[in-house]
């Protein structure tokens, strides 16, 4: 098709860019974290929405290309947000199962990138989806295993829409578990919807998992997660996904507000 043309012969090039969406902590209000999505803006065919192009460039075998550059603009990114405004501060990056699973994609040189930049632990957390932890088998533990010795963390993305098995959540040693949009919405108003994320929170915190609360619109929302203490959340109701200059905006605000 005409997107694939386009992809191949728009690989690095800067019509790729990289926005950011605060995930804010709920305890303190404060943003200690974001998530990195990438985007694509054609001259020709204008925005193309990473749920278009990312299965594309699984397809024609251009996404560890692709997830490289992800990385590497997302390290630099939050190492100079880690100067400029909190030591801690962590970018989350989504990693397509794909490049998980392919051999030929060396995920060896992210940790080597982080050591060169001499990053800190936990500076990153990579999302994953239920789709790895499907095809678990030794590559999947394996490269687990190196990821989180080399201080990144894992986040599992999309918590509750897929074929999520909960003693994965435990096995592979997660950190975070966002839990899908789809749950979320009618939160305020839904007593299964709230019975089930409150069911969550406990589990989670019982294994010593962290729990993000994706799609967050209204201050109801919010308010229900507060009181049954989910750890974060991110969504409309704090910011959309921002530009990176439009990101340090959001960053000087919040920690003025202090
Ligand atoms: O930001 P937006 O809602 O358009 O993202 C749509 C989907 O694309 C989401 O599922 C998101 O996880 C995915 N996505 C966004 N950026 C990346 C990326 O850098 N790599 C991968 N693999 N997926 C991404
Ligand atoms: O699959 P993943 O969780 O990575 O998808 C992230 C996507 O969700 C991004 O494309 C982002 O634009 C979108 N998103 C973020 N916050 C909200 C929200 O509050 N409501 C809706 N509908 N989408 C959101
Ligand atoms: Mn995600
Ligand atoms: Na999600």
């Amino acid at each position: 098709t005409e997107i694939v043309k386009h992809l191949r012969n728009s690989m690095g090039s800067d019509q790729f860019s990289i926005h950011y969406q605060p995930i804010v902590n709920l305890e303190t209000g404060m943003i200690d974290k974001a998530e990195s999505l990438l985007r694509w803006t054609h001259p020709e065919l204008g925005y193309i929405s990473p749920d278009e192009f990312i299965p594309i460039a699984e397809d024609i075998g251009l996404i560890c290309e692709l997830g490289d550059w992800v990385f590497r603009q997302s390290a630099s990114q939050v190492k100079s947000w880690q100067e400029k405004f909190k030591e801690n501060f962590q970018l989350s990056i989504n990693i397509s199962p794909k490049q998980f699973q392919n051999e030929s994609c060396d995920l060896q040189e992210w940790t080597d990138f982080l050591s060169q930049k001499a990053l800190s632990n936990k500076a990153v957390s990579l999302e994953i989806t239920e789709g790895v932890m499907m095809n678990e088998g030794p590559m999947t533990e394996q490269r687990l295993g190196m990821l989180k010795l080399a201080g990144i963390e894992i986040s599992l993305d999309d918590f509750g829409t897929g074929y999520s098995s909960l003693a994965y959540l435990k096995k592979l040693n997660v950190d975070y578990l966002k839990i899908d949009r789809t749950f979320i919405q009618n939160i305020h108003i839904n007593h299964d919807d709230q019975a089930m994320c409150e069911a969550i929170v406990v589990m989670a915190h019982k294994l010593n998992i962290k729990v993000i609360a994706e799609g967050v619109e209204n201050e109801a929302q919010l308010n229900f997660l507060k009181s049954v203490g989910c750890d974060y959340a991110q969504g409309y109701w704090f910011s959309k996904p921002v530009t990176s200059d439009d990101f340090e905006l959001l960053l000087s605000e919040n920690e003025a507000q202090l």
